[in-house]
């Protein structure tokens, strides 16, 4: 049984999670349009899986009996300042969405909501590593910053993840 308050908490979740797609998918066009090839697979690929992310929740509420309520996505972020900032803003953004998660895991505690705990254990994980994703490409930045040939050969790598 899910309370109100979870189910509307989710439903903005979801929101949140195309929202998340929105952005990575503007990143991955500054990406394309500035050159690195490797950031623009990589933060398309990141997109999907927002996608994704997304539609667990959405299966989850269908699922348990509940209504799946779509509003508006926010227009993303457009213009960057670089390829650092790319990263920088990413692992600001997911550290939000773990907040976000950690938010749902206290709802569903408070109101005993057992199947919501179990399903949300996933996003914990998955949050774990996407912010070590993030923090590795971001500790790397100081290696690389300043220098075209670093960022580069970053950029080079990153692309293999995708
Ligand atoms: Fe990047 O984890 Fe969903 O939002």
């Amino acid at each position: 049984m899910l309370s109100k308050r979870l189910v509307d908490a989710i439903n903005d979740q979801i929101n949140y999670e195309l929202e998340s797609s929105y952005l990575y998918l503007s990143m991955s066009a500054y990406a394309e349009a500035t050159d690195y090839l490797g950031s623009a697979a990589f933060f398309k690929k990141q997109a999907q899986e927002e996608v994704g992310h997304a539609m667990k929740f959405f299966g989850f509420l269908n699922e348990t009996g509940n209504r799946v309520l779509l509003a508006g996505i926010k227009g993303p972020e457009v213009e960057f300042e670089g390829f650092g900032d790319l990263y920088r803003k990413a692992l600001e953004h997911e550290k939000t969405v773990t907040a976000r998660i950690h938010n749902l895991v206290d709802i569903a505690a408070e109101d005993k909501s057992h199947e919501a705990s179990s399903f949300l254990r996933w996003y914990v994980d998955e949050q774990v590593e996407e912010e070590a994703t993030f923090n590795m490409i971001v500790g790397k930045l100081k290696f690389v910053e300043g220098s075209k040939q670093g960022e580069y050969l970053l950029d080079k790598e990153i692309g293999s993840r995708a």
